[in-house]
């Protein structure tokens, strides 16, 4: 089926926000005295906020209560939205813009399929606000990334058919949900190298479109 519409990929696609993710994490687990670092991080990747904290727990020494996993996800929450504040437009990540124009100009429809919450406040933060045809988060739908919920949520709002949608996204997650939504994918960034190597580029830069 010919190309209809592009879902972008928020964190980790239109701009690295995975450090923010990754400070704030640390800073819950080392209070907690849970191991965490750099590699454990891989996993969270697209992952929705409460399944991350999950992951997270699964090195803890000690069982959570519901209460205190909700505690310290709001936590978590507040340590990185605080650090999202420095993010600029000077963030967007390489070839991001000349993508959108480009889809524009081909007349596809452009959204944003992202598990996070925060997705409004960080478009807001990088001037994006305004950009794109559809934009779909975590907080749209109750099953987040590897479930295809939010990439076929993307596409009813477009009004175009899941197997016309193109899904850009940098974690095993996303590309899974993309893959279950049947949809096509471009794998973006070295955690995704290995899932589909014909269909993949280190940043949007070096991609055609
Ligand atoms: P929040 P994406 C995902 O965004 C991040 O990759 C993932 O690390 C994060 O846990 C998730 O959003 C939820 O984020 O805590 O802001 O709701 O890659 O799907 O754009
Ligand atoms: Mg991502």
């Amino acid at each position: 089926m010919e190309t209809q519409a592009i879902i972008f990929d928020l964190d980790g696609v239109i701009v690295s926000t995975d450090h923010y993710h990754y400070r704030a994490w640390k800073q819950i687990a080392d209070r907690e005295g849970v191991p965490f670092d750099e590699n454990r991080n891989v996993l969270l990747r697209g992952v929705s906020r409460e399944e991350s904290l999950e992951i997270l727990l699964e090195l803890a020494s000690r069982p959570y209560s519901a209460e205190e996993k909700k505690k310290l996800a709001e936590e978590k929450n507040e340590i990185y939205r605080g650090l999202l504040t420095e993010l600029t437009p000077a963030d967007i990540l390489p070839g991001v813009l000349t993508w959108i124009d480009r889809a524009k100009e081909k007349g596809l429809r452009t959204a944003i399929g992202s598990s996070s919450k925060n997705t409004d406040f960080i478009l807001e933060r990088i001037g994006l606000s305004d950009t794109f045809d559809a934009v779909v988060t975590g907080a749209d739908v109750t099953h987040s990334k590897p479930a295809p919920d939010i990439f076929l949520l993307a596409a009813e709002r477009l009004g175009v058919p899941a197997g016309a949608c193109w899904v850009v996204e940098d974690a095993p997650a996303g590309i899974q949900a993309a893959k279950a939504a049947g949809m096509k994918t471009l794998g973006v960034g070295e955690f995704v190298k290995d899932v589909d190597p014909d269909r993949w580029a280190m940043t949007l830069g070096d991609a055609e479109l």
